[in-house]
């Protein structure tokens, strides 16, 4: 019964199954409690707080280019029109930082990590991003993390572009992570064998970040 048309074992098909694989042992907030909406030691706010290492940088959406390199089969350098051109997605997610406060249903639009890592075809051996902005911040996932079908490259912020200063033209968003590794003004992601440590990472925090786990810092 098997339908020649139907790439069951393409290599992006089987890549989609691995991910989805590791997704299944993830705790995004698509499956979680609404009891446990909030996690430990968060309170809401309404605002919307602007956190960063204080360089906030203007990058013009002609400026703009995200580069993709490492362990990718398509090291692509994608600027804002090719960015466009990917499937985009609209999706809504809260945002918990670190700093204790937490912020519920952002609407956001963009690209989807999912369709993202379509598009670039990440090696067998990438197991890793390291993610580097404009300002020079760094930050890093696992790429079980990164993948997660609630994570999405976004452009826009309740349906305006997003900010320059939470942001814009374009950042990161992973919502079941800490709010630090969601990376604004983003320049280049670069695929890894290894995590390894970004900024706030080799700065005491927690290499993963779970808010439901309270990953806030590294044990040692
Ligand atoms: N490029 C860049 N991204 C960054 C940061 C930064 O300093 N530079 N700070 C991180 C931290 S610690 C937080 S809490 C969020 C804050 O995003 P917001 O200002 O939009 O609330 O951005 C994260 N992404
Ligand atoms: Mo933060």
């Amino acid at each position: 019964m098997a339908d020649d048309n139907l790439p069951e074992d393409s290599k992006l098909t089987l890549t989609k199954r691995k991910w989805a694989e590791a997704g299944k042992f993830l705790t995004g907030s698509i499956a979680r409690p609404d009891t446990d909406r909030l996690p430990p030691g968060q309170h809401l706010v309404k605002n919307w707080p602007v956190l960063d290492l204080g360089q906030q940088p203007s990058v013009s959406t002609a400026q703009w280019k995200l580069d993709v390199r490492g362990l990718v089969n398509k090291p692509v350098s994608l600027d804002w029109t090719a960015f466009q051109n990917l499937p985009q997605t609209q999706m809504r997610s809260d945002i918990h930082c670190v700093t204790t406060w937490s912020r519920y249903d952002n609407d956001w639009r963009g690209v989807s990590t999912h369709d993202f890592l379509d598009a670039v075809d990440p090696k067998e051996e990438a197991a890793a991003v390291l993610l580097t902005s404009y300002d020079g911040y760094t930050t890093n996932l696992l790429l079980s993390d990164f993948a997660v079908s609630d994570a999405i490259i976004v452009t826009h912020w309740e349906g305006k572009p997003l900010t320059e200063e939470h942001g814009g033209p374009v950042r990161l968003v992973v919502p079941h992570l800490y709010f630090w590794k969601s990376a604004k003004w983003l320049h280049r992601i670069e695929f890894l064998s290894r995590d390894q440590a970004g900024f706030w990472e080799k700065n005491g925090y927690h290499m993963r970040g779970d808010p439901w786990a309270e990953e806030r810092y590294s044990d040692d």
